[in-house]
């Protein structure tokens, strides 16, 4: 009996020390979470402040840009230093490292702010201020020197778009190698400003631990380098068996087109249609679709509202007014004195509502698809604008999400069913599915050697391995050889800088596997919207009006960067990252190539 008293004395000391012990934890915790939040909350609002003022000024500096004319160059620099004082500030780092050490005693989107907090530092840290301020200054001449330039063709001005032009349509050799070569012009001036970009923004993340730019950028993945470098190097290892194909194909079939008798074992990069022969789409006429033929009857305004259009019907918002408002969406009037950023873009003004593209937009199917792929960027940002996540988490999922959701839209938007539907081509027209499938190839896998390969590996060789400034034009050529199996028209020396004709080289650097990584989210995503969703065949799917899947993207959107990337996909797909959905899109092509190329000679090798 005693000796039971006693048990039960001793386990109800036990039980009643550990209750005090754990309300001890528990108001010990609450009162770090508590502290937390008072530092975020200063955080969110200053950063949200300060990145008002340097989209404003950054804005400006994109859509007027005048030679000789310091003024914008000046205020952006100015707001870009004291955005960089706050974010790098040596009190904001040492404040985030005490508490991310206690991490396992705070909420997960603490952390995640934290940990959002310190990466935005290790950009800007305070230790290493002049490299920063001196990195600012560079990025800013960089951006304006790449968007002021004065692209010339026989003495006369002319817009990227007008060189675009040429290169989709013109059969004149002699014509298309003019304009080829007036879009690389712009390269060499940029080539010493990307050097030293290329050293100030190694030092500046170094000053934080992180090996190299390459390495900070991919870092906002949960990745290291080698890991990325390997998914990129599987994924397209995975399509290069289908690109071999097209790559056959598109030799001879352009050789043909131009009059050319003996095929290249290269393509010419002047016989392409896209500046870095990025997408060979327009090879490829499909009778019964001529979306460029429809969108002529169209001006450059309808492209754009038939974008908002398409998201409304599936359930998104209407754009805010402010968005036609203050968006810059056309070319510059031909007489203008200002040059702009002629490269889309989607803008996050103020982490709220004040939403605006930058593009250049004309009624062809090119902006077409760019239209959809930024109201994309911009359904993201307005999805994730809400009390639930906090300023620093308003981004993607991950940064490919981003390109992603917008990208799938593009792609909805020009299948068969879709185009019907909106009368852009005549109803129940008969067309050659496999054309179809043809021209989507020819833009979607020939994507995928030139952003894993010739793009990521170039800016992994300029940050991680430090390569020679000259050595920058000869790498680049090799890599546009090895992956995509594409050659300069003449021998392009170190006096060009190739790369640098690339916007996201200078001003998105070390980033462009996004594009990549969103190909393969893509057409993971629209499996399963057509499958399981609009249970259509994912060759000829109609999104249109379909609430369901405005839900689902809208679903994918709205957590922004509080969800954990993989999760969110395993949940809303049911698998991991897997260039799977896109195999199996364009896996009925394989026989038609190889019959097509039968008795062609191959240039790429095989891998495997
Ligand atoms: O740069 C872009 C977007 C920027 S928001 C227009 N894209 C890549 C490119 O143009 O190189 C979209 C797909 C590829
Ligand atoms: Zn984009």
């Amino acid at each position: 009996m005693k000796k039971v008293f006693l048990l039960l004395t001793a386990s109800a000391l036990i039980y009643s020390c550990g209750s005090d012990s754990t309300k001890t934890d528990e108001t010990a915790n609450k009162a770090l979470q508590d502290s937390v939040q008072t530092f975020l909350n200063d955080y969110n609002k200053k950063y949200q402040e300060l990145s008002v003022i340097t989209n404003e000024t950054d804005w400006s500096a994109n859509t007027h840009i005048v030679e000789g004319d310091t003024t914008n160059a000046a205020a952006l620099n100015k707001a870009q230093e004291e955005y960089a004082k706050f974010t790098g500030s040596a009190i904001n780092i040492e404040t985030a490292t005490k508490y991310l050490a206690q991490k396992d005693k705070l909420t997960p989107i603490q952390v995640k702010q934290l940990k959002s907090i310190m990466y935005k530092a290790a950009n800007n840290p305070e230790t290493i201020q002049d490299v920063v301020k001196e990195r600012i200054k560079a990025e800013t001449k960089q951006n304006a020197d790449m968007f002021g330039y004065d692209f010339k063709i026989d003495g006369k001005s002319v817009s990227t778009n007008d060189i675009d032009e040429v290169l989709s349509h013109e059969t004149n050799m002699a014509t298309r190698l003019k304009a080829w070569e007036a879009s690389k012009d712009v390269g060499k001036g940029l080539k010493t400003g990307l050097v030293n970009l290329r050293d100030l923004r190694n030092k500046t993340v170094q000053g934080l631990g992180y090996k190299d730019y390459f390495e900070y950028q991919v870092s906002d993945y949960g990745m290291t380098t080698q890991e990325m470098i390997e998914m990129l190097q599987k994924f397209n290892r995975e399509l290069h068996p289908l690109f071999r194909e097209l790559h056959t194909y598109a030799r001879y079939e352009y050789a043909k087109k131009y009059g050319v008798k003996e095929v290249p074992d290269l393509l010419p990069a002047q016989w392409l249609p896209n500046r870095w022969g990025q997408d060979w789409g327009s090879l490829v006429n499909v009778k019964g679709i001529n979306l460029d033929s429809a969108l002529k009857t169209k001006d450059a305004e309808w492209i754009v509202k038939q974008g908002e259009r398409f998201y409304v019907s599936i359930g998104f918002p209407e754009l805010p007014k402010s968005f036609w408002e203050k968006s810059d969406l056309y070319p510059a009037p031909k007489d203008a004195t200002y040059k702009k950023n002629n490269h889309a873009s989607a803008w996050h003004m103020n982490y709220d509502q004040d939403v605006r593209c930058l593009m250049s937009a004309v009624p062809n199917s090119e902006w077409y698809e760019t239209s959809h792929h930024e109201l994309g960027h911009i359904y993201y940002y307005l999805s994730y604008s809400n009390p639930e996540v906090p300023n620093l988490l308003r981004e993607g999922a991950n940064r490919a999400y981003h390109e992603a959701l917008g990208s799938l839209m593009g792609m909805a938007a020009m299948q068969k069913p879709f185009m019907e539907n909106l009368n852009l081509i005549p109803k129940n027209s008969k067309s050659d599915e496999m054309q179809t499938l043809l021209k989507e190839a020819l833009n979607y896998v020939v994507f995928i050697p030139f952003s894993t390969g010739t793009m990521s590996m170039f800016e992994h060789d300029i940050y991680a391995t430090n390569l020679p400034a000259d050595q920058f034009n000869k790498r680049w050529w090799e890599l546009a050889a090895k992956y995509q199996g594409i050659a300069p028209p003449t021998n392009r020396g170190e006096e060009f800088c190739d790369a640098a004709t690339k916007t996201h080289i200078n001003n998105d650097a070390a980033q462009y596997y996004d594009y990549a990584l969103s190909y393969v989210l893509l057409f993971q995503v629209h499996d399963h919207i057509s499958k399981n969703i609009l249970k259509q065949d994912p060759h000829a799917t109609n999104y249109f009006g379909n609430k369901e899947v405005g839900k689902f993207i809208g679903e994918m959107m709205k957590p922004g960067a509080s969800a954990d990337w993989r999760q969110l996909l395993k949940d809303k797909t049911g698998s991991e990252l897997s260039a799977k959905a896109m195999l199996d899109y364009f896996a009925p092509l394989m026989d038609y190539l190889k019959e097509q190329n039968k008795g062609r000679k191959y240039t790429l090798p095989e891998l495997n």
